[in-house]
């Protein structure tokens, strides 16, 4: 096997969870900021080359905000060397936030949110961050663990090794997440 064809094979995946409960300004359903976000990010040489379904659920914590819809994207790099550190892709990443209507300043944490563009796993990194990886919420998370679990079946928790399906096992039963029928543009 030529050096190529082995080091494309060690390359481990970049796994992004998406979110939003809010239409963005001019409206539009959030189904549709996923697309457009994904079709921007492949623009800049960071595609999303498998998207889970999407996936609806509570806000948490419990409050009088819209239902969430959830997705996970696996991330691939084009050519170009953009966001080639975890640090770069979380700047494109809130770059498209903000392209889709994400207000942070004078919100408050868990706010409701346009759209939310969470580097969830690089390649297995462990880091203290900026960003923290892997996300540090996730195993809580089954907004994130479902669709992850979709797109990554053999996906392992990078510090404690324990597989997806396992974490997923783990979750509370009354979790309200729930998988939406059509394989969505999430
Ligand atoms: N994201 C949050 C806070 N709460 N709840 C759901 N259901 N889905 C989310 O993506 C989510 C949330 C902050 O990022
Ligand atoms: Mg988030
Ligand atoms: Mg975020």
């Amino acid at each position: 096997m030529g050096v190529i064809a082995q080091r494309k094979r060690r390359t481990r995946p970049v796994y992004v969870a998406v979110g939003g409960n809010l239409p963005r300004p001019g409206g539009g359903a959030v189904s549709e900021t996923f697309a457009e976000a994904a079709a921007w990010l492949g623009t800049l040489g960071v595609a999303p080359m498998e998207r889970s379904s999407l996936y609806v659920s509570p806000a948490w914590p419990p409050s009088d905000q819209p239902d969430y819809l959830n997705a996970v994207w696996r991330i691939e790099f084009g050519g170009s060397g953009a966001a080639r550190s975890a640090r770069a892709l979380m700047d494109l990443l809130h770059a498209a936030e903000q392209r889709f209507g994400r207000q942070r300043e004078g919100t408050a944490a868990n706010a409701a949110r346009t759209l939310d563009l969470d580097l969830v796993d690089y390649r297995g990194r462990v880091s203290a961050g900026p960003p923290i990886l892997p996300h540090p919420r996730l195993e809580n998370r089954a907004f994130v663990l479902l669709p992850l679990a979709e797109i990554a079946p053999a996906w392992r928790h990078p510090v404690s090794r324990r597989p997806v399906a396992d974490l997923v096992a783990a979750l509370p039963p009354d979790h309200g997440c729930i998988r939406m029928e059509a394989a969505g543009a999430g």
